[in-house]
């Protein structure tokens, strides 16, 4: 290849990624709808609180299920769960009832070997024909082989951990080592707090790639409980004892309860809601620390960046008003915080309830990118920018969530759920805790929304077929 003078490359290249802005998506883990501090005073997050000083907040903001893995891997593909094949956890369970995996067991079990289908295209493969550098720095969560892993899927650089939990210390899940730098495992930072390491590398990946237009996905694990097979560990959330200071004060012992059926030494209500409350506001101060990173190097003004929870919260969070937590659908498992800032394009201090989803992430941003859908690839989404700007424009009308037998979905301002012998009809526009079934006084209205839920069941069930979990 004949090379071309750097000065002719760079008039080039120049004219075709300007406009192109910065991408700095954030993802928190279990965080509940009302913990923010500017929701709730009690806790303390002032640089999100900043964030949403600075951008849109919104308050009907979804993910498609309520739990860890479909919930990203519907992020990164802009798809359905169930249209991109990952629609259930990849995890073990049985540790949770006692069962301790040799390293051999474990290396072939379910949650080392499964992964996101290899036909799926993922958003950092998506932006790099249009000239972007993508970094991943936390939680990967959508494959452990190496196939699998950020950078075979389109990230340039990755380090973290690649399954849906680990002790924030030790870096290991069931004594397994799960830190990953690209392609290989890596022990390099054994005993420091992992949120400390996603940041660290974070900023690293600012420092080396802000000169051109880049994706910077950090899905950080925190709040989530940590993962061990020690139930005062396992019960709780680790935290710095620099961030557990800034709460009032616990009773640290533990006490007699139980664990999955079991009894066992747990620690006490008031010490998981304070470690659960340091986690977040450690994982704040890493924020904030990235945000400066942006005003530093003088590029905030043209980074847009996202905020919001995988799922609904459990353990220490809290979901007011909403009804359940994580795992449910109803709309503590699936409506989270989000705040999503882009000081040149749109407004400041701005508190925005329109019906939008994480599967709008992955059209708004190719569209912000200049970026192509290619041909034949189905989003489930839309360009939300518009919305974001406060500017007329339709907002989402239908979702819908399966998790196993747990439905739920919601069209306008209608929500029906089905969980087990619980569910029902309820109008969201007066009663967004869920609390008053309307089935029987709108009994079409239900028979509207089962049909559209159905509707899209059958959709999904005549998507072209995709692993792990569906059998073709
Ligand atoms: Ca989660």
């Amino acid at each position: 290849m004949k090379h071309l003078p750097a000065l002719v490359l760079l008039g080039f290249a120049l004219p075709l990624l300007a406009g192109k802005p910065n991408m700095l998506l954030i993802v928190s883990d279990d965080q509940g709808y009302n913990d923010l501090g500017c929701l709730n005073p009690e806790l303390i997050t002032p640089h999100l609180d900043r964030l949403a000083r600075e951008g849109v907040r919104l308050s009907n903001f979804y993910v498609s299920w309520p739990a860890c893995t479909p919930s990203r891997g519907s992020l990164l593909t802009g798809r359905y769960p169930q249209r991109n094949g990952m629609y259930d956890m990849i995890r073990n369970e049985a540790p949770d009832y006692g069962h301790r995996y040799t390293p051999e067991e474990y290396a072939v079990s379910f949650e080392r070997i499964g992964g996101m289908d290899e036909r799926e295209l993922l958003l950092p493969s998506l932006l790099k024909p249009a000239g972007y550098t993508s970094g991943i720095f936390g939680k990967w969560d959508l494959g452990a082989l190496k196939r699998y892993l950020p950078t075979r899927r389109g990230f340039d650089t990755f380090y973290g951990f690649v399954n849906t939990g680990i002790d924030y210390f030790t870096h290991e899940r069931y004594g397994v080592h799960c830190m990953v730098r690209d392609l290989e495992p890596t022990r390099e930072d054994v005993g420091t707090y992992c949120t400390y390491l996603f940041e660290r590398e974070a900023l690293r990946f600012l420092d080396q790639h802000h000169a051109k237009p880049f994706f910077l996905y950090v899905p950080f694990n925190a709040p989530h409980g940590s993962s061990s097979l020690d139930p005062r560990i396992r019960g709780t959330v680790q935290a710095p004892e620099t961030f557990q200071r800034m709460y009032p004060p616990v009773d640290e012992s533990f006490q007699d309860g139980t664990r999955y059926g079991k009894s066992a030494t747990v620690p006490t209500r008031a010490k998981r809601l304070r470690d659960y409350r340091a986690a977040l506001t450690c994982m704040d101060a890493s924020i904030g620390n990235l945000l400066k990173a942006l005003d530093d190097k003088g590029i905030a003004d043209d980074t847009v960046v996202i905020f919001f929870s995988d799922n609904g919260g459990g353990g220490g969070a809290d979901n007011r008003p909403l009804r359940g937590g994580k795992g449910k659908t109803w709309e503590g498992g699936v409506r989270v915080p989000c705040i999503i800032r882009w000081p040149s394009r749109l407004p400041k201090g701005v508190v925005n309830d329109a019906f939008l989803t994480s599967l709008e992430i992955v059209p708004t941003l190719l569209r912000a990118a200049g970026a192509q859908v290619p041909p034949g690839l189905v989003l489930d989404g839309f360009d939300m920018l518009p919305v974001l700007q406060g500017k007329a424009a339709p907002t989402r009308a239908e979702m819908f969530w399966k998790r196993k037998d747990f439905l739920g979905a919601r069209v306008g301002n209608w929500k029906w759920v089905e969980m087990g012998d619980k569910g029902g009809l309820f109008d969201l526009s007066k009663d967004p805790g869920e609390e008053k079934d309307v089935s029987e006084t709108h009994p079409e209205v239900l028979a509207r929304v089962k049909a559209a839920f159905h509707a899209w069941l059958s959709e999904m069930n005549s998507a072209e077929p995709r692993g792990p979990f569906k059998d073709f």
